[in-house]
Formats: C-alpha cells, structure tokens, sequence
C-alpha cells in the first residue's frame, strides 16, 4: 500500500495547521533545470523569505499530498526542506534549513520512491538503511535526526534534491529511462487533455 500517495488521504490526514488561506506553491516537473542545481545555503538574510515560505511549503506537501518538499521543487535554490511522514495520522511536521548527512549505515535498505516532481512513477530505490542527519529547524535550533525506515530514505531523498540529485539516479540507466519517457509522455497527454476539456 503506497499510503504517501494514496489520493484520499489528503481529506483524512490534512493537519489542521494548514489552513485554506495559504496558498499552494507551484510543484515543477522534470525535466526541469531547477531540479538539477545545486542549491545555495539559507543565509540570514533569508530569514524573512524562509519564514514565509515554511508554511507554504507545508501546505503545498500535504495536498498534493506527499511525505516531504525540498525548495528546489517549487523553484527555489535553497538548501530547505519539510519532511512529514504523519504515521499513523500523526502529524510530525520536521523542517530542515542546511541538512548535512553526517553518517550512512553500510547497511543498505530498499524502498518503493515516488518524487512530486516525477508524478505517477515509482522505482524501488536502494540506499543506506541508517541515516545520521544535522540541520537547523525553523528558530534557527541545531537539530540531529538519526532515521531508519521510510525517514530514512525520505531524508535522503530530500538532500539528494538539494544537490539536484532525483530518485531515478539511483536506479539503472535502463529503467531510469523508461520513466523519463513514461512522464514525458503522461505530461504530454495532460497539456492535450487540458487543451481539449
Ligand atoms: O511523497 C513522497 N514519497 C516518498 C516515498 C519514498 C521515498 C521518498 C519520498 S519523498 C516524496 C515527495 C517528494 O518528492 N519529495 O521530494
Ligand atoms: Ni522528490
């Protein structure tokens, strides 16, 4: 069951600090150059910017809905990103201002990946099982996770976006290519869907 992407879950599990007034960000699709950069640290004097953009990134997460948000996805080269897995319908909103892994399990680990800016594809990825992570959170606080699981791979996923790193870079050319074509092709038939009604 890929409960990150099942689409009813957006009415069940939207936390209630998500209000309706914020507005959604635009989620940019692959192949995009965004998505390729490598994103720049948050400065102080991003401060502002970044304290804004915190609860939109949120908002835009969860409907879509999906278990984390880098800002480079919404076209922002900044080294930012919000991670909620609301297990068991919990929200446990982390947010991530210059992650750094510091440590990676020899142990590897795989899990089914989807990515927002790749909708509709999924890949089973490997990666280290263990994840050490240091980052700032929103009050400027060091924070320090260490993740297994689904976190884990979610954490890495997200700092791989800051690096301009996707999931399908993880898999083999063969079948990385085969979803490139796959969204192309579903994006394409999207625009002409629009375009017709
Ligand atoms: O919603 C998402 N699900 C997911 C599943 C397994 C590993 C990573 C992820 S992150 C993804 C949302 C996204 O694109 N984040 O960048
Ligand atoms: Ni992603």
């Amino acid at each position: 069951m890929r409960e990150d992407i099942d689409p009813g879950r957006r009415e069940r599990y939207m936390p209630s600090m998500i209000d309706d007034k914020i507005k959604s960000l635009n989620i940019l699709i692959a192949p995009d150059k965004v998505l390729r950069a490598h994103a720049r640290p948050v400065a102080a004097h991003d401060n502002q910017a970044v304290r804004e953009l915190i609860p939109r990134m949120f908002a835009t997460m969860y409907r879509a809905p999906g278990i984390g948000l880098a800002a480079p996805q919404v076209g922002l080269g900044l080294r930012l990103a919000v991670v909620d897995l609301m297990t068991n319908d919990k929200p446990a909103p982390i947010v991530m201002i210059n992650p750094e892994i510091v440590a990676l399990s020899k142990e590897l680990a795989t899990h089914e990946e989807g990515c927002l800016s790749l909708p509709d594809q999924y890949a089973d990825v490997i990666r280290p099982a263990l994840v050490k992570v240091r980052f700032l959170d929103q009050s400027g606080a060091r924070k320090e996770i260490e993740a297994d699981g689904l976190l884990s791979a979610c954490l890495q996923h997200e700092i791989d976006h800051l690096d301009g790193v996707l999931f399908v870079d993880h898999i083999s050319a063969l079948k990385r290519n085969m979803i490139m074509r796959r969204l192309s092709k579903d994006m394409r038939q999207k625009r002409e869907d629009a375009l017709v009604g």
